[in-house]
């Protein structure tokens, strides 16, 4: 690996995406037999899908959340890894995922941005009401804040909507000396531009993948593996350990 030549107070910035919660049990969505195969995007994750079938898109949503409440899936050595790089580092750690799981909080990450929304958060479309919930949403919910009927979805980012906290991402790929991309195949836009973003402020970009991403070479550096093997050893090596 490249030397990194860091402080141990630089600012690092770490996009993550499905491939990190893969060999938690997750499915990805573009690899073979990913959610994309068993579902079509545009029915499940656009509005124009919600608006024609709500239902549908509820089902697929309170499938996916009764998943992640599997007593099997838990967060991995990946994401162990990430919270203890976050826990000993001493400038800022701040992750960036396009996950709508919860294994990095799980894991103890604590500096944790979900872009694409929570699936254990719903919003309501009449009056933004934002909450935690663990169960399912059903077209016939009442909104607890406003009383409004079905207004209810999924705290999710589909396509064509706007993705969270991007002011903050921007500001953090501004001043952050490295910049990692973690399981994420770089096909989404505006993640899929962070690196471009890091790199022209000048950030060391490292990307660790089980197969190099679409946008690779716009790192300074790929790195093909299991997320699991990849990322441990990449923090033993920042934190002097490796
Ligand atoms: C492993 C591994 C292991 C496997 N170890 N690795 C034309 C050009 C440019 C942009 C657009 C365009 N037309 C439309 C757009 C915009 C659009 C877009 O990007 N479309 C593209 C498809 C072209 N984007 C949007 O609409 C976004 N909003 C937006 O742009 O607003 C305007 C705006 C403008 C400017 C600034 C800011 C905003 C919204 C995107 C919403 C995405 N939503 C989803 C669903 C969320 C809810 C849900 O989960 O159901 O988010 S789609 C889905 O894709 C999900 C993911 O977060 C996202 C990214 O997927 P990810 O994580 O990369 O997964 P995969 O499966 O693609 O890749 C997994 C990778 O892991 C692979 O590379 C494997 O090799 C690897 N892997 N096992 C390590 N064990």
């Amino acid at each position: 690996m490249a030397d990194l030549s860091l402080r141990r107070d630089d600012a690092i910035v770490i996009l993550t995406g499905a491939g990190i919660s893969r060999e938690s049990g997750l499915h990805t969505f573009r690899d073979v037999g990913g959610v994309w195969s068993q579902v079509k995007l545009e029915d499940v994750a656009t509005p124009e899908g919600y608006a024609r079938d709500p239902q549908q898109v509820q089902d697929f949503y309170n499938a996916r959340r009764a998943q992640l409440a599997d007593p099997t899936i838990n967060p991995n050595a990946a994401h162990l890894a990430l919270a203890a790089l976050e826990a000993a580092w001493a400038g800022p750690v701040f992750i960036v995922t396009q996950n709508v799981d919860d294994l990095h909080e799980r894991a103890g990450s604590r500096a944790v941005l979900h872009m694409h929304g929570e699936l254990r958060r719903v919003r309501c479309t009449a009056c933004g009401d934002n909450r935690e919930i663990d169960g399912t949403i059903t077209l016939a919910d009442v909104c607890p804040n406003c009383g409004s009927i079905g207004t209810r979805r999924p705290d999710v980012v589909w396509f064509g909507e706007m993705p969270y906290g991007m002011d903050r991402i921007y500001g953090a790929l501004a001043e952050c000396a490295l910049f990692l991309s973690i399981g994420t195949s770089g096909t989404v836009y505006p993640a899929a531009g962070f690196v471009a973003e890091a790199r022209s402020h000048g950030a060391f970009c490292l990307e660790l993948n089980l197969e190099p991403s679409q946008g690779a070479t716009m790192f300074h550096q790929a790195l093909t593996g299991p997320a699991t093997e990849l990322v441990p050893n990449l923090v033993a090596k920042l934190l002097g350990r490796g």
